[in-house]
């Protein structure tokens, strides 16, 4: 199996060491060298963007960007934040990670610049990744978190992340959003400006004006469209590059490849494709689903998808691509079979793809569905948006509602409306869910940490709740979350 060079690969003995001063590293060539602790670090850096210079950050593992480990493995070790940032991680899709060692919990904290943190829990098998909880995501404070699963048989795994990138910084975009031309500016007229704006890609604040208006339930009348992409970005990177200098990844021919492909935009969802192959999806979120096939595979902020792909016994190139949505704009990588010429890909596409919606969602089926069981407690959850960009949950931003109570065991359903013209990638800590409904039929949908919620189409999730302690329930778009749309599940 070759594993792609971004990736540490930690045998269990090495992760288990790593709490240690230092701690042996197996790569796939069976060879180990001494590495020391921290077991992560966050670091800043710069890279390069459409030929300018960037500053971001990295989450390094023992050999490079991101944890790459193996059913069975346990993150266990020190997180060193050596930026000059404070962070505030989140091990997004772990659910053996114990409230107390996650950064991003309703009473964690920043993890100041030089500071450490201790973990060690066992790792989640799956495509899971790591992130920042804060506007730094925005600034790649991200990396992957994949955990071999004891079944995914001899393909070679390629890991593919996504970022939206723009030069400005997050504060500034969110200073935009909340600005003049966006939601704060209109009346609750609405504005023609904004039904102009809504077709066009990437740059529709001016669509904003209708936000207003779907926080309060749609009664105003006019113009109710959904729209998408309200930041207008730089660049979209796949492994933090651009189509213009992509990634070229080695692959066999005759071989199967497993892409793992992790949504780290921010504001961003993707149409994912691997034209002239035919990809399989056997996961998302990292939980395993029923095999499906399809032309064009939804992602939405914070989700991951599986794809399994068979390369020709004649090899060639091959390019996979995420496209945004509602916009010709993409990204991506290239397989590559030894000799095969790699033509240029253009970052835009001949035409837009459309809005995400549910319909790849309704025919998932979860690999392992939750056993039927009567909800002990069902909560009808209203997504908001209100004047100057404020996105709430039940009418309240962040920090003015109260947390939704859970015993430890209890089966849970909630149901997800949402009223606002943009969709909202909803995501739970500490818990995978089950999909369960979508408008009004039921069905036993994928397992997952974070479903879209697109607007005016309830989406009903299912868990089981526990472990004990305060986990948030929030949108992955980080401007919503961070302008109040996110929640505390207490589980007591
Ligand atoms: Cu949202």
């Amino acid at each position: 199996m070759t594993r792609p060079e971004h990736l540490s690969s930690l045998s269990r003995r090495t992760v288990l060491a790593g709490g240690a001063a230092a701690g042996a590293l197996a790569l796939s060539g069976g060879w180990s060298r001494v590495v020391a602790a921290p077991l992560i670090t966050v670091e800043s850096l710069t890279i390069d963007v459409n030929g300018k210079a960037a500053k971001v950050f990295a989450v390094k593992g023992p050999a490079g960007e991101g944890i790459f480990a193996k059913e069975g493995d346990r993150l266990a070790g020190a997180v060193l934040n050596a930026s000059q940032t404070p962070a505030v991680m989140h091990w997004h899709g772990q659910i053996f990670a114990p409230a107390d060692q996650d950064r991003a919990r309703p009473d964690g904290g920043e993890l100041a610049p030089g500071g450490t943190d201790q973990v060690d829990f066992l790792l989640t098998p799956g495509t899971h990744w790591m992130h920042s909880h804060t506007l730094s995501e925005q600034q790649l404070l991200a990396a992957p978190l994949v955990t071999r699963e004891a079944d995914a048989g001899e393909a070679q795994d390629v890991v593919v992340m996504l970022h939206d990138f723009s030069f400005r910084s997050p504060e500034e975009i969110l200073a935009g959003l909340g600005g003049a031309n966006a939601h704060g500016g209109h009346s609750m007229g609405g504005s023609t400006q904004g039904m102009a704006g809504m077709a066009m890609p990437g740059m529709d604040h001016a669509g904003h004006g209708m936000g207003a208006m779907g926080g309060m339930g749609g009664g105003m009348g006019g113009d109710m469209r959904a729209h998408a992409n309200d930041v207008d970005y730089d660049a979209f990177l796949a492994n933090r590059r651009t189509l213009a200098d992509p990634e070229v990844v080695k692959v066999e021919k005759g071989g199967k490849v497993r892409l793992r492909i992790i949504n780290g935009g921010t504001a961003t969802a993707f149409f994912v494709s691997v034209p002239g192959l035919k990809p399989r999806c056997v996961a998302v979120d990292g939980s395993p689903c029923v095999p499906m096939e399809a032309e064009a595979f939804p992602l939405a902020q914070g989700q991951r998808i599986d794809l399994l792909v068979d390369i020709p016994a004649s090899g060639g190139a091959f390019p996979v691509l995420a496209q945004v949505e509602a916009s010709p704009r993409r990204t991506g990588v290239i397989l590559a079979t030894a000799g095969a010429s790699v033509a240029r890909i253009a970052d835009t596409a001949d035409r837009p793809q459309g809005l995400l919606d549910l319909t790849f969602e309704g025919r998932l089926s979860a690999g392992k569905p939750l056993a039927q069981r009567k909800a002990d407690k069902v909560f009808p959850i209203m997504l908001g948006e209100e004047a100057g960009y404020r996105w709430t949950i039940n009418g309240r931003t962040y920090g003015e509602g109260r947390p939704f109570a859970l015993s430890p065991g209890e089966r849970v359903e909630m149901t997800f409306m949402n009223p606002t013209t943009m969709s909202h990638p909803m995501h739970l800590h500490g818990r995978h869910f089950q999909v369960v409904g979508i408008g009004r039929r039921r069905f036993s949908g994928a397992l997952r940490d974070t479903v879209m919620v697109p607007p005016h189409m309830p989406v009903t999730i299912a868990f089981d709740a526990g472990p004990k302690g305060e986990w948030f329930l929030h949108c992955h778009h980080l401007y919503h979350m961070a302008t109040g749309m996110m929640a505390v599940v207490k589980v007591a």
